[in-house]
């Protein structure tokens, strides 16, 4: 039975050692919710960690004044190979505010029109990819494919790079160091005091140099040519001179904010994609919905070319991904700390310094979104139903200044590919696929694959549910 936590008696305590976090440290706090409540303190080896979901709490979190991003032992962790890159630097490294103002443009809502078509070539290369599975009756793993369309989109949109993905049948080796380095990084808070992790810890080195050549590799590629100041991420990097003091970012910085768009680029957006697919196979009608929409827009185009402002008006495509986003926020957890001595919620005190983690999965089951949390509902994220919900019910994205700036440039580039995906093939659920949520960090629905067939003028027309089309129907 948990008891309180002796510094904060209104919180119940759980001490996890005996178990240890095991591989799914986010899905087990997510558990110890349901049965103690949206606020606790978890227990590991004598170390407390502060989680919370309620809705009042993360709402107060919010506040700037009073509190600001933690970068806590699992960004400490990611330090290790993203140093002061704008994920991982502290509040008050000049570096980050200096990275902030030169990148914020880059990333405003106007600035998706540059790479509109870059993400729309990647999205061929996927369907290309796609088709030849189609024609098999091969399978496609959703979440590999998710991954090398992410991975190709910001390496050419922010650095000219291309990663060429879906010439490979193994993820680039970048993706696979990236991924081991991430594990680390989740498997290091989990560690027993006294045992020898020199191996893990040797291979994680190799595998944060091999990030870091792969880098200099992009970086080599643009320096000393003639396009230095080309549009891009990289070019802004390497030209730009911040307004308030005219100095460009430092080499190494500049490496370091690449490997963290690389990875901050694309693991969090392919798992967003994931798990819609994951949905959308899951329930006709909301497929259906999503068919409609784009068929509303393309027709029955064989190979439609999506514009900038068509995707715009994918409003329920939008949602969508939106209510995936709110059942597996990809990037689960974020950390803020009180800058004073402060009550959280006004019932919990906190010290200057302490922090607090928001578990954004359980905030998006809390009471305010209903009756049936667990169930997948875009309606939810309608216009009306999104204004009439308090603002700090939703958080995939973090929060505040430090919150992601890559949020359009996720959201332009999977609400465009999904509404492709759904408007050239039926999702064949082959292996009736029960969720698994892999995490290594981030989440993702791990071994989901679906068998495609592509849609028919008939389908199109009809806009029938997948195995009920007339002709199937028994009379
Ligand atoms: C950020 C972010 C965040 C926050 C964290 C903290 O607070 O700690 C979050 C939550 C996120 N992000 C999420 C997400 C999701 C998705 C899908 C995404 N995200 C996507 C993306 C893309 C890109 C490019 C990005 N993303 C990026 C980024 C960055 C750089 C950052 C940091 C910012 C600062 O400044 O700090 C982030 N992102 Fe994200």
């Amino acid at each position: 039975h948990p008891h309180t936590a002796d510094a904060l008696p209104a919180v119940p305590l759980v001490d996890i050692t005996a178990t240890g976090p095991g591989r799914a440290p986010i899905q087990q706090v997510m558990d110890l919710m349901r049965e103690h409540g949206p606020v606790l303190v978890r227990r590991l080896h004598g170390r407390d960690a502060l989680f919370v979901g309620d809705l009042d709490l993360v709402a107060d979190l919010a506040d700037e004044t009073r509190f600001a991003k933690h970068v806590g032992p699992a960004l400490e962790n990611v330090r290790e190979f993203t140093a002061d890159g704008l994920f991982t630097a502290y509040n008050d490294e000049p570096n980050w505010a200096k990275a902030h103002d030169i990148l914020m443009p880059a990333f405003a809502l106007g600035s998706m029109r540059t790479y509109h078509p870059v993400m729309l070539k990647v999205a061929q290369r996927l369907i290309a990819s796609w088709d030849r599975a189609a024609r098999e009756g091969q399978p496609v793993d959703v979440p590999d494919d998710m991954t090398r369309m992410t991975l190709d989109t910001i390496g050419l949109a922010g650095f000219d790079y291309d990663f060429g993905s879906f010439g490979r049948d193994e993820p680039h080796p970048f993706v696979e160091s990236m991924v081991r380095c991430l594990e680390w990084s989740m498997t290091r808070l989990a560690r027993t005091p006294g045992r020898d992790y020199s191996a893990a810890d040797a291979a994680f080195r190799d595998d944060s140099a091999y990030l870091t050549q792969v880098v200099d590799d992009v970086i080599a590629s643009r320096t000393g040519t003639d396009q230095t100041g080309a549009g891009d991420l990289l070019g802004l990097m390497l030209s730009a001179r911040h307004p308030a003091d005219g100095t460009t970012l430092d080499t190494a910085n500049i490496r370091n904010q690449v490997i963290t768009f690389l990875i901050a680029g694309h693991e969090t957006t392919s798992g967003a994609m994931s798990f819609a697919l994951y949905y959308l196979a899951k329930h006709p009608t909301a497929l259906q919905l999503v068919q409609r929409e784009a068929d509303a827009l393309w027709g029955d185009q064989a190979d439609p070319e999506p514009t900038y402002d068509e995707v715009g008006r994918l409003t329920y495509t939008r949602q969508v991904l939106n209510e995936a986003l709110r059942l597996w926020p990809t990037a689960a957890a974020f950390s803020r700390h009180a800058l004073q001595d402060t009550v959280l919620g006004g019932r919990i005190p906190l010290r200057a310094g302490q922090a607090v983690t928001v578990l954004a999965p359980m905030l998006h089951r809390q009471p305010v979104w209903g009756d049936n949390p667990e169930l997948f509902d875009p309606s939810r994220f309608t216009a009306e139903a999104e204004a009439a919900r308090p603002v700090h019910a939703f958080k995939p994205f973090g929060t505040g200044e430090r919150a992601c700036i890559g949020r359009q440039f996720a959201l332009h580039e999977a609400t465009m590919l999904l509404a492709m995906l759904v408007h050239r093939y039926r999702l064949h659920d082959h292996t009736g696929y029960a969720l698994h949520v892999k995490e290594t960090l981030t989440l993702k629905p791990e071994g989901f694959t679906l068998t495609l067939t592509p849609r028919t003028t008939a389908d199109r027309e009809h806009g029938v549910l997948p195995g009920t089309r007339p002709a199937e129907t028994p009379q």
